[in-house]
C-alpha cells in the first residue's frame, strides 16, 4: 500500500469494470482501489447462494486482474477476522489506515446504498466525490427531462428516442427495415424438435471453489442450489458467453423469445444479465455485437431488433423509472394487494406444473427467462394478490442478476401494476390458455387447462376472472381492459359465483403462514 494514499476509490460488487467512472484518472502508484465482501450486502435480503458465490468470485477475480495490471488494491475477504461487515464500517477502517485525501465512488444501483453514500463525507471526515454510472446509455438527468415531456410515458417512445439519439439500427432518420418493432414475427410457441444449444458454462477454478466452500459454510440457510456452479466470473469468460450467444442463439432469439419448454430453462436467451449488471459486460458492446451480426447477415432483423430493444429499451427504461420515482416507488400498492407469498415459492412443491417447473429452475440456476418471470410466476402472484413487499423481496433474492434498480420496476410496475400503470398500460394478467399456448407445461399437470372452475380446473382460469372481478373499481376505466370487463359482465350469476368460489377455496388452501 502506498504510504501517502491520495485517493481511495471504492468499487462495489456490481461495478466490476475498468470503465467505472470511479477509476477515471486513477494513479496506480498513489491511489488505492478498495473492495470489500461484507455480510450486510449478502444478508439485507437472503440472496440465492449462487448469487453470492458468483459475485464474491467475480469480485476476487476482478481484484486479481487489477493487481496484475499494477493497480494497488485493498481487498477485504468475507472471512477476514477484522471484517467490520458493512460498507460504511469497512470504509472507516480503510480511511483510518490509509489516510486518503478523498474518496471517489460511482453512484450505486440501489437507493438504499445511495442514502449510505450521502452520509460518508460526514462519517469518514474526508471529501467524497460521487460520479454518475457511465456504463448506461442514459444519463439520469436526460431521463428526467425526457419523461417530463409525457403525460403517459411509454417504453416504446423512449426506445425510439434512444434509437435516434444513439444511431442504433437507423437508416438515415428512419428505423432499419422501415419498422421500429418486429414483434409480429416474434413470440412463436415452441415447436417439436427444436435443437437448443447448451448454455456456455465454466468449471470453477481455485478461486471460485474457495468461494463455493465459503458460501456453503456461511449461507447454508439461504435459498437455492449452490452447485453445480457454471457462471462466468471474469470479463474474458463473460465475453465468451456473449460471443457464443451471437453465434448460436441470436438468430432464434426473437422467434422463441416467449416460448417455454419443460427442462429447457435457457432456451434461445442470452444469459448475459448477470454479467451486464455486475460490470463484466457493457451494454454498448452487447448491442454493437448484435447490430454487427445483422449487417453481416448472420442474424435476422426480427431477432436483432428484439434483442436490442431489451437492452437499449427496457433495461435503460426501468432504470430511469426507478431513479425517477424512488423512494415513493418502494411503497406503491395501487391494487391494494395484501396476501402473503405462498410457501411453495421457496420449495417448488406445488401441483401447478408451470409454477413447479419455473420455481425449481430458479432454485437450481438463480435464473429464469423473462416470460417465466412475467407470465408464470409474476402472473400468479398478481392474480392471487400478494403484497408488493413480499414479491419484491422474493425476486431480489432468487435471481443472480437482481439489483433493486432493475428488479423493482419489473415487479412493482410490470407484473403487479402496483404503480397504477406508469410502467405498463395494463396488468399482464392471463389465464391458463396463455401458458398452454406458449409452453408444454400443461401436458404434465394434474389440472385441466380447458376446465374453467371446480376442483380439477386450472387455477389460472378462475383466478384470472376473480382478479378482474375483484379489481373492477380500479381497472374498469382502463381502455385496454374494456373487453375483459364486457366479457365478465356477460357471464351469468351462477358462473360468476362458481369463479369467485373456486378462487376463494384455492387462495384459502395456500400455505402462507410459515
Ligand atoms: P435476454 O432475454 O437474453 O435479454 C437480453 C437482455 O435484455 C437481458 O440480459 C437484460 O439485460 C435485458 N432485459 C430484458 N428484459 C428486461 C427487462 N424487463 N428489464 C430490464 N432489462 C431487461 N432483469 C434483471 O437484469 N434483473 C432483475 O432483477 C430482473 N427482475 C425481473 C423481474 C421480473 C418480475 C421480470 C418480469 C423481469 C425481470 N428482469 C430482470 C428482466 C428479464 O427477465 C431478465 O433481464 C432476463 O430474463 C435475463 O435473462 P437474459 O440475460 O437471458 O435475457
Ligand atoms: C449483492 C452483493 C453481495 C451479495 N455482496 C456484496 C459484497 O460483499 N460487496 C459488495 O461490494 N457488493 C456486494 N453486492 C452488491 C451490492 O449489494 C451492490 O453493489 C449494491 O446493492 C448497489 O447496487
Ligand atoms: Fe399451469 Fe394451469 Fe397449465 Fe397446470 S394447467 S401447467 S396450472 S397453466
Amino acid at each position: 500500500m502506498p504510504s501517502n494514499c491520495e485517493t481511495l476509490r471504492l468499487i462495489l460488487g456490481d461495478q466490476l469494470s475498468l470503465q467505472m467512472s470511479s477509476l477515471e484518472g486513477c494513479l496506480k502508484t498513489k491511489d488505492v482501489i478498495f473492495m470489500c465482501e461484507v455480510g450486510e450486502e449478502a444478508t439485507y435480503v437472503k440472496h440465492h447462494k449462487k448469487k453470492i458465490a458468483f459475485l464474491f468470485s467475480a469480485m476476487r477475480h476482478f481484484a486479481e486482474e487489477l493487481k496484475a495490471d499494477n493497480y494497488t488494491v485493498r481487498y477485504t475477504h468475507f472471512n477476514d477476522p477484522d471484517n467490520a461487515g458493512t460498507f460504511t464500517k469497512e470504509l472507516k477502517r480503510a480511511v483510518d489506515e490509509l489516510k486518503p485525501q478523498k474518496l471517489v465512488v460511482t453512484a450505486p444501483g440501489e437507493y438504499r446504498v445511495q442514502k449510505m453514500m450521502e452520509q460518508w463525507e460526514h462519517q469518514l471526515g474526508i471529501p467524497v466525490e460521487i460520479f454518475e454510472d457511465t456504463r448506461f446509455y442514459t444519463e439520469l438527468d436526460w431521463f428526467d427531462d425526457w419523461i417530463a415531456g409525457y403525460k403517459a410515458p411509454r417504453m416504446e417512445n423512449f426506445y425510439q428516442a434512444m434509437r435516434k439519439e444513439h444511431n442504433i439500427l437507423m437508416d438515415g432518420g428512419k428505423p432499419v427495415g422501415g419498422q421500429w418493432n418486429y414483434d409480429q414475427e416474434n413470440r412463436k410457441p415452441p415447436k417439436d424438435g427444436l435443437k437448443i444449444p447448451s448454455p456456455t458454462t465454466f468449471k470453477p477454478d481455485e478461486i471460485t471453489q474457495v468461494v463455493i466452500d465459503l458460501v456453503a459454510d456461511n449461507f447454508a440457510d439461504h435459498f437455492g442450489d449452490l452447485e453445480p456452479f457454471g457462471f462466468a466470473v471474469t470479463r474474458a469468460q463473460a465475453l465468451e458467453v456473449l460471443e457464443v450467444f451471437i453465434e448460436e442463439r441470436l438468430k432464434n432469439f426473437g422467434t422463441y423469445q416467449d416460448a417455454m419448454i419443460q427442462g429447457e430453462p435457457w432456451m434461445y436467451h442470452s444469459h448475459i444479465s448477470f454479467y451486464l449488471n455486475c460490470g463484466l459486460l457493457l451494454p454498448k458492446e452487447c448491442i454493437q455485437a448484435a447490430e454487427k451480426a445483422y449487417y453481416d447477415g448472420e442474424a435476422p432483423l426480427n431477432a436483432v431488433e428484439g434483442f436490442i430493444r431489451q437492452i437499449l429499451g427496457w433495461r435503460e427504461y426501468v432504470r430511469g423509472i426507478y431513479w425517477h420515482k424512488m423512494p415513493e416507488y418502494a411503497h406503491e400498492n395501487y391494487l391494494d394487494a395484501q396476501n402473503k407469498l405462498p410457501w411453495f415459492f421457496w420449495t417448488g412443491e406445488t401441483d401447478l406444473n408451470c409454477l413447479k417447473q419455473c420455481i425449481t429452475e430458479t432454485k437450481q440456476h438463480a435464473y429464469a427467462h423473462h416470460i417465466q418471470r412475467l407470465m408464470v410466476l409474476g402472473n400468479f402472484l398478481l392474480l392471487i394478490g400478494v403484497h408488493p413487499d413480499d414479491v419484491n423481496e422474493w425476486y431480489l433474492i432468487v435471481y443472480a442478476d437482481a439489483y433493486e434498480w432493475v428488479e423493482m420496476p419489473n415487479v412493482t410496475g410490470m407484473i403487479l401494476h402496483a404503480d397504477g400503470g406508469l410502467l405498463g398500460s395494463k396488468p399482464y394478467a392471463a389465464g391458463g390458455n396463455y401458458i398452454h399456448k406458449m409452453s408444454d407445461y400443461c401436458a404434465d399437470c394434474k389440472y385441466s387447462v380447458t376446465q374453467k372452475t371446480g376442483e380439477g380446473a386450472c387455477p389460472f382460469n378462475y383466478l384470472y376472472w376473480d382478479f378482474i372481478a375483484r379489481n373492477e373499481p380500479k381497472l374498469k376505466n382502463n381502455h385496454r381492459m374494456g373487453m375483459m370487463f364486457r366479457t365478465y359482465g356477460k357471464m351469468d350469476d351462477e358462473k360468476k359465483q362458481a369463479i369467485r368460489q373456486s378462487a376463494k377455496v384455492f387462495i384459502e388452501s395456500l400455505d402462507i403462514e410459515k
